[in-house]
C-alpha cells in the first residue's frame, strides 16, 4: 500500500478510537454538542484528512474518500443519537413553562331552576316542613278524585292530561303526595311537595308539558287562614330577601274552601316595570284551606282538624327572579344562558 494510504488509513482508525473515547465520556447534550463541533466543523479532523485526499495517487483516492465518508456519516449519526437522548430525557423539564396558563377544564354548575327550587326547599324546612316525595306516574284517584275534582271537571280533560292507560296518569299537580301522606300519617302535617308535573300543553312562553311545583300543607288542630298567611309572608320574605308586600284575591280551587290568588309585591317596588307589566304586583300562585271534602277521602275528622294549602309554580318563580322572559329557555340547556348563573 501506498505511504500516504497508509497514513489517512492509520489516522482513521486513530480518530475512530479517540471519537469513540469521547462521545462515551459525554456526559449532557453540552458535552455532545462540543464533539460535534470538534469533529464535524470545518476545521475538525475529519475535514483536515478530506483535505490530504488531493496528494493521493489517483488509485488510491476512492478508497480513501470510500473510507472517509463513512467515517464522517457515522461520527454524524452518533453524536445525533447521542444529542436526542439527552434532549429525550430532559424534555418535560425543560419544556415545562409554570408561568403558562392551565388547561381549562369546563366545570358544571346547578341548573338555575334547582337553584331556586332548593331555595325555596330550604325556606320551608327552616319553618318546620318536612320534604315529601312521591310518583311521577299516579292514580287518577290520588291525582283527581281524593282532591274532590269529580269526574267531568275540566282539568280531567283529555286535552290536559296524560293518560297512560287503565287507572294511572302522569301527575299533572304534587297535590297526590299529599294524599299519599295523609292516607298514611295521622295530623300533624307540615309538609312541602316539590316535584315534576306534566301536562299536554302546547308550548309557549308560558306554558311547558312539563314543569315543577311546590305545594305546601299543615293540618293540625286550629289550623285557620292566619297561619297561612303568616307562612306566604315569611316565605316571601325569605325568597326575595328584601321588603316585599304579599297579597290574597279571592279565587277558587276544588280542593280548597275558601281559595285565594296571592302575589308578591313587584321588585320595582310598585313603580312599574315590564317583569310585573306596570301593576306592581307579581302573581305567584294559589292557596286556601283544605276542603272537609278532601279530609273525607284520606279519613280525617273536619271538625277536629283544619289545614291550610298552598302550591307555586318553580318556573314561575325563578322567571320573576332571574327576568327569564320565555319558560322554554329554561329547558334548552343553552350555554349561553346557563353561563349566567
Ligand atoms: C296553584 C295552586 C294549590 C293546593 C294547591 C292542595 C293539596 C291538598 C289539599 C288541598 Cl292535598 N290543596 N294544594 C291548594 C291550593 C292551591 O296550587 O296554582 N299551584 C301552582
Amino acid at each position: 500500500m501506498a505511504e500516504k494510504l497508509q497514513t489517512i488509513v492509520t489516522q482513521i482508525s486513530q480518530i475512530t478510537a479517540e471519537f469513540q473515547r469521547e462521545l462515551a465520556g459525554a456526559e449532557s447534550r453540552n458535552d455532545a454538542e462540543q464533539l460535534k463541533l470538534k469533529y464535524l466543523s470545518r476545521k475538525g479532523p475529519i475535514q483536515n484528512l478530506f483535505g490530504l485526499l488531493g496528494t493521493l495517487d489517483n488509485q488510491d483516492r476512492p478508497q480513501a474518500g470510500a473510507e472517509l465518508n463513512r467515517l464522517k456519516a457515522d461520527v454524524q449519526k452518533a453524536i445525533d443519537a447521542k444529542i436526542e437522548s439527552f434532549y429525550v430525557e430532559t424534555a418535560s423539564i425543560e419544556s415545562f413553562d409554570p408561568s403558562l396558563p392551565g388547561q381549562d377544564w369546563p366545570v358544571g354548575g346547578i341548573h338555575p331552576l334547582m337553584v331556586v327550587m332548593d331555595e325555596i326547599k330550604q325556606v320551608f324546612a327552616g319553618m318546620g316542613f318536612r320534604i315529601e316525595e312521591g310518583n311521577e306516574i299516579e292514580t287518577d284517584y290520588h291525582n283527581f278524585e281524593a282532591l274532590n275534582i269529580p269526574p267531568h271537571h275540566p282539568s280531567r280533560d283529555m286535552h290536559d292530561t296524560f293518560y297512560l292507560g287503565g287507572k294511572y296518569l302522569l301527575r299533572t299537580h304534587t297535590s297526590p303526595v299529599q294524599i299519599h301522606v295523609m292516607e298514611s300519617q295521622k295530623p300533624p302535617i307540615r309538609m312541602i311537595a316539590p316535584g315534576k308535573c306534566y301536562r299536554k300543553d302546547t308550548p309557549d312562553a308560558s306554558h311547558s308539558p312539563m314543569f315543577h311545583q311546590v305545594e305546601g300543607l299543615c293540618v293540625d288542630k286550629g289550623v285557620s287562614f292566619a297561619d297561612l298567611k303568616g307562612v306566604v309572608q315569611a316565605f316571601a320574605l325569605k325568597m326575595f330577601g328584601r321588603d316585599v308586600k304579599v297579597r290574597f284575591r279571592p279565587g277558587f280551587f276544588p280542593f280548597t274552601e275558601p281559595s285565594a290568588e296571592y302575589d308578591f309585591s313587584c321588585f320595582c317596588k310598585g313603580k312599574g316595570c315590564r317583569v310585573c307589566k306596570n301593576t306592581g304586583w307579581l302573581e305567584i300562585s294559589g292557596a286556601g284551606m283544605v276542603d272537609p271534602a278532601v279530609f273525607g277521602f284520606v279519613d280525617y275528622d273536619p271538625k277536629i282538624y283544619s289545614g291550610y294549602a298552598f302550591g307555586m309554580g318553580v318556573e314561575r318563580i325563578a322567571m320573576l327572579k332571574y327576568e327569564i322572559p320565555d319558560i322554554r329557555i329554561i329547558y334548552e340547556n343553552d350555554l349561553r344562558f346557563l353561563e349566567q348563573f
